[in-house]
């Protein structure tokens, strides 16, 4: 289990920080290639795409949270609104201490509560999602308690860049831009790629319309924009580092640039991972790449595809 940093913002990255959070990462990409495979579902490339950005908030000491007291009411909260990367944040929560590792070898099995979408019966996670595009309202809700009552937690809220066409988005920004939101701070999985397409891609039909220049557009509705490189730690810190004492009216977008299927060579922004377990020869590669012991894994599903099913 990780001990419980209390650097809670204003959080210092040094050298040996650095290195356990790399070994955190290169975990969590071995636990959730172990749980999509045994399962034969989960989305491993929005999972790998959020490693380090969540890694960092919750093993590097930035979010303010008691995993052996997950409703504590001055916790900070964080609002996973792109519901499908629930397979990545389950390893961070249960090392964290909010639930048994043991349950990890269940997801998505009979009885579990760790499906492909998270629900909030799971402890530290605060929203039931799956659908894209309500996340962003119902931060906007929390962080407007939290300043009417005067308490100082912060609310994050962890958008996929392909949710963003979703337009309750934009009415949450509106929103939270004009009762100037300080204490709510969005980040945006910026990897470029929705299901099967890329935003800013060859206009061919699998492909969405361009959603830059995104950082414009969050600055039109009010938000302080910083653009980072979402796998590195030097950047993730630098970008919330001041979260809690920055001096400002105005919410925040950190727009994380980053991989989907980052850490794995073959999956690593290309298209079809979207919802997809590696087949056989693939996973044998990804065995490799993330130094997994075969048996580690139960019998694969045969790189099924479920696009249109609960993989959505
Ligand atoms: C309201 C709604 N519309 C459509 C979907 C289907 N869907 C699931 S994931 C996805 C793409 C999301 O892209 P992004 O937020 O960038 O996440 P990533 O694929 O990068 O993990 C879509 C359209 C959904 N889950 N909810
Ligand atoms: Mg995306």
């Amino acid at each position: 289990m990780a001990s419980v940093s209390t650097l809670h913002g204003g959080a210092r990255l040094t050298a040996d920080l650095q290195e356990k959070l790399k070994r955190k990462a290169f975990w969590v990409r071995q636990k959730v290639m172990e749980m999509a495979v045994r399962a034969g579902s989960g989305h491993i490339s929005s999972a790998f795409s959020q490693t380090e950005m969540l890694v960092a908030l919750y093993q590097g000491g930035i979010l303010r949270c008691r995993p052996q007291e997950p409703r504590w009411s001055d916790r900070d909260r964080m609002v996973p609104s792109r519901g499908q990367g629930g397979i990545g944040f389950y390893p961070i929560l249960a090392d964290m201490g909010y639930f048994p590792l043991a349950e990890l070898d269940n997801f998505c099995g009979e009885g579990s509560r760790l499906g492909v979408h998270m629900e909030w019966e799971v402890p530290g996670v605060e929203i039931i999602s799956g659908s894209l595009g309500h996340g962003l309202p119902i931060a906007t809700g929390m962080a407007q308690v939290a300043l009417n009552e005067g308490k100082d937690y912060l609310v994050y809220c962890y958008l996929g860049d392909g949710e963003l066409y979703e337009g309750s988005n934009w009415e949450a920004a509106f929103f939270a831009g004009k009762k100037r939101q300080h204490n709510l701070i969005c980040i945006v999985d910026r990897n470029g790629q929705g299901v099967l397409g890329f935003t800013e891609g060859d206009g061919t039909s699998r492909d969405g319309p361009g959603i830059e220049p995104l950082d414009k557009k969050f600055e039109a509705f009010n938000f302080e924009v910083r653009v980072i490189d979402g796998h590195d730690y030097g950047q993730i810190y630098a970008a919330l580092a001041d979260v809690r004492t920055r001096k400002s009216d105005q919410p925040l977008a950190i727009i994380a640039k980053t991989l989907k299927g980052k850490g794995l060579s073959l999956m690593e922004n290309q298209r079809m991972w979207h919802y997809r377990v590696p087949a056989a020869d693939e996973l044998q590669q990804a065995l490799r790449e993330l130094q997994l012991d075969p048996a580690a894994v139960a019998a694969p599903a045969g790189g099924k595809t479920a696009e249109g099913e609960q993989g959505e």
